[in-house]
């Protein structure tokens, strides 16, 4: 029920509420940059050097599962148009290399490994193509994509997510209705990242940073973010910038300020130019998880108590933690915008959004139960969880990983 002078907020689809609680994936960008040592190329790559010598899509989903990812969302086309299926629409694809003699299909093979696993599985096709010559005719393109999007709709099972990536296509008007009809007719199933008809939208940095208030609410409808951000500083797989590839402290300073303010993240785990994701990369990807589980490998549950505004959290017995984990009822939308938890009279932490998750780092305390006062009677909390991590506050991003502005947001 609304509050007088509170419209109610936008509600979640079931769709939408799914994608929301599979948390964390991985983000695999590969293509005929990584056999150039490019990050965007025009088009005009030969794709004689395409041939991954040895690549294994299994590899990928192994180390996906094991880091606790849910998802894998994979490039069947970055902007420079190279197809990493057999196509029919253009020859500008896996069939021109010499990658199993031309008759590979390593968009096949990724969702293959997914479906043996359990793992989900997307895929980006980014509307904006430097190498298809009909691309200056917005009318003969606009066939063309949808042609591809089929393809992909039809061929590889379901799709969890579908990533329609905005760089390039500034000013640039696609047919959206008609693309969005082949997505939902083939896949009604798979979250629309950011353009379209979005189900789901970019946090609006590739730095992997959401934002404490996180609104759930864009424009009257319900768009929950997704933080996308590069394990190393490229999206694809470099010889050459391992010296980039991000801290355990700073991924975790990603993933409390991601999956820790309510968002998902899309961790980006670049396969290298053999085919496998690379072993340096995939050691600091295993060390960051295994912090995260050993960090929240003891939960304490505490019983929720509700009257009006006042949430009262009790644990069975006296106990000591440092964090807690908070998740929002969001059945009927995203209610909290404002909270303050206190031990006693003592306030111990207050923030703006729970949403999905919210993971609060401070120092220990000892007690049998905290207060919580929210915004308003209407908002519920599906769980709170107290954990003794051995960390009294949110991991340090150091101000030469991001530059200062970012930091004065985030810090
Ligand atoms: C950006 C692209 O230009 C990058 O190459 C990368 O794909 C990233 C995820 O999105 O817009």
């Amino acid at each position: 029920m609304a509050e007088p002078g509170r419209l109610m907020p936008a509600q979640p689809t079931p769709l939408q509420r799914h994608w929301q609680t599979q948390e964390f994936g991985m983000f695999c960008h590969f293509g005929i940059n990584t056999f150039y040592g490019k990050e965007w190329s025009d088009g005009s790559l030969n794709p004689a050097v395409f041939n991954p010598a040895h690549l294994d899509t299994r590899q990928w989903v192994q180390i996906a599962q094991t880091a606790g990812m849910r998802y894998l969302i994979f490039t069947a086309k970055h902007h420079d148009g190279f197809c990493l299926w057999p196509t029919e629409t253009t020859s500008y694809s896996v069939k021109a290399s010499p990658y199993r003699d031309g008759r590979g299909d390593i968009v096949s093979e990724v969702a293959q490994a997914c479906l043996a696993a359990g793992l989900h599985f997307g895929l980006y096709l980014s509307p904006w193509d430097r190498h298809e010559p009909c691309y200056s005719d917005p009318k003969a393109y606009d066939d063309f994509y949808v042609r591809q999007l089929t393809e992909l709709c039809t061929r590889y099972g379901p799709l969890f997510e579908l990533w329609f990536d905005g760089a390039g296509s500034d000013g640039r008007m696609y047919n959206w209705e008609g693309i969005m009809e082949v997505a939902v007719h083939y896949q009604p199933q798979a979250a629309i990242f950011n353009m379209g008809q979005p189900t789901i939208r970019w946090v609006g940095n590739e730095d992997g940073l959401a934002q404490d208030p996180n609104f759930y609410s864009v424009d009257g409808q319900y768009l929950p973010p997704e933080c996308d951000v590069p394990i190393r500083q490229n999206w694809f797989w470099q010889a050459d910038d391992l010296q980039t590839l991000k801290s355990v402290e700073h991924l975790l300073g990603i993933y409390y300020r991601s999956v820790g303010y309510g968002a998902n993240l899309l961790l980006n785990i670049p396969p290298d130019n053999t085919g496998l994701l690379d072993t340096r990369d995939c050691q600091r990807l295993l060390e960051f998880t295994k912090a995260v589980r050993q960090r929240f490998a003891a939960p304490i549950p505490g019983a929720i108590q509700q009257e009006g505004t006042s949430v009262s959290i009790r644990f069975d017995t006296r106990v000591s933690f440092d964090h807690l984990v908070l998740q929002e009822d969001l059945d009927n939308g995203q209610w909290v915008n404002e909270y303050r938890i206190f031990n006693g009279e003592k306030l111990i932490t207050q923030g703006h959004t729970i949403g999905h998750k919210k993971i609060e780092a401070f120092p220990l305390i000892q007690t049998d139960q905290i207060q919580m006062e929210l915004n308003s009677p209407a908002a519920r909390l599906s769980n709170v969880t107290a954990f003794k991590t051995g960390h009294e506050s949110l991991p340090q991003m150091g101000v030469s990983e991001i530059d200062e502005k970012r930091w004065e947001r985030i810090s």
